[in-house]
């Protein structure tokens, strides 16, 4: 057995069976910081409601990376639904089954609205693939904010400098403040193969470390893991399965466990459910507060910069 059988167990198929004859779940939880009540749920939306940005800019920015068809799409959608609380399913992104190729081509942002616009931007882009993939040089000026919402993502040139999308001098406010790698959790060995991909959050991860850009990996799919999780989102941090793969991303990346969001984004359902609301806006109050973190200690040293003199 190799050391990616080892890391990631071994699957002879692309999409990994669900497993048969699951351990039994964990009695506590292995991770407790989620309240599933419908309570939790409206004190959510009044923080996030009611959230302001620290810095003298007006949003935080977030962006998705991430293969094609790893729920980057579907989990700004499942934020949209859970954020407007109307009881009713909502996909301002366009989203398709799993075609190999990248459904989403442009770089774009939608409004999130709750009881008005609130104050993070989530951006999508085109995923990350060997060939036809966002190149590495494009998600750079992306993150450095040279490249302005509606772009069309040329997988095989970066954009050129007369483009009308191109931004020449990029403020804090255009810049990404937070950077998410979406991953299937079922399917963890596709997404993080590839050279082109290693690369990317090799590449991505050293760079915004040097500058403290906080990094999340939302683990998609958890549903899919084990039949009970698909009834019952609650029992996800009682699972030991979810927590193995975890573990694995957290090594394969080099991140910090808790930098790893499990998530399950509303792809099949007819309407809403409390449940899987909670999960969503917990893990968008999470980016939002590390970004909002990451700009305020931005502007503090922009203000003071005699501090490390
Ligand atoms: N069961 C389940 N399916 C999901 C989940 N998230 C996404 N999907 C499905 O996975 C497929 C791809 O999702 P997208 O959101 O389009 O993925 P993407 O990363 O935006 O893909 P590209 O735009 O092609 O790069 C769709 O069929 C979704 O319904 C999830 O958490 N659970
Ligand atoms: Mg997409």
């Amino acid at each position: 057995m190799g050391l990616w059988d080892y890391l990631f167990g071994y699957s002879g198929s692309k999409e990994s069976p669900k497993p048969e004859g699951p351990p039994p779940l964990m009695r506590d939880p292995w991770r407790s910081h989620i309240i599933w009540t419908p309570q939790n749920r409206q004190q959510l939306l009044e923080d996030i409601n009611n959230f302001e940005v620290k810095g003298e800019i007006q949003y935080i920015n977030c962006l998705l990376l991430g293969q094609s068809a790893s729920g980057k799409t579907s989990f700004f959608n499942t934020c949209a639904t859970a954020l407007k609380d109307e009881q009713r399913m909502l996909y301002p992104l366009t989203v398709y089954k799993a075609s190999g190729k990248s459904v989403t081509v442009k770089f774009e942002t939608h409004p999130l609205i709750a009881k008005g616009v609130i104050k993070l931007r989530i951006f999508d882009c085109r995923g990350l693939h060997d060939v036809d993939g966002v190149t590495p040089e494009d998600i750079r000026l992306i993150v450095d904010g040279h490249i302005k919402h509606g772009y069309t993502i040329n997988p095989v040139k970066s954009i050129s400098h007369s483009d009308p999308h191109y931004r020449e001098n990029p403020k804090l406010g255009d810049m990404m403040h937070c950077v998410v790698y979406a991953v299937n959790a079922t399917n963890l060995e596709e997404a993080l193969t590839g050279e082109t991909a290693k690369q990317i959050f090799e590449d991505m991860r050293v760079r915004l470390v040097d500058r403290h850009v906080p990094q999340f990996v939302l683990m998609n799919k958890v549903d899919r893991l084990r039949t009970k999780l698909a009834d019952d989102i609650t029992k996800l941090f009682h699972s030991t399965e979810v927590k193995k793969k975890l573990d694995s991303i957290a090594t394969f990346m080099n991140v910090p466990e808790m930098k790893v969001l499990p998530m399950s984004n509303y792809h099949n359902e007819p309407v809403p459910n409390t449940n899987k609301d909670i999960l969503a806006l917990t893990n968008l109050k999470t980016i939002m507060d590390s970004a909002n973190d990451f700009v305020d200690h931005a502007c503090a040293t922009n203000t003071a910069s005699d501090f490390y003199d």
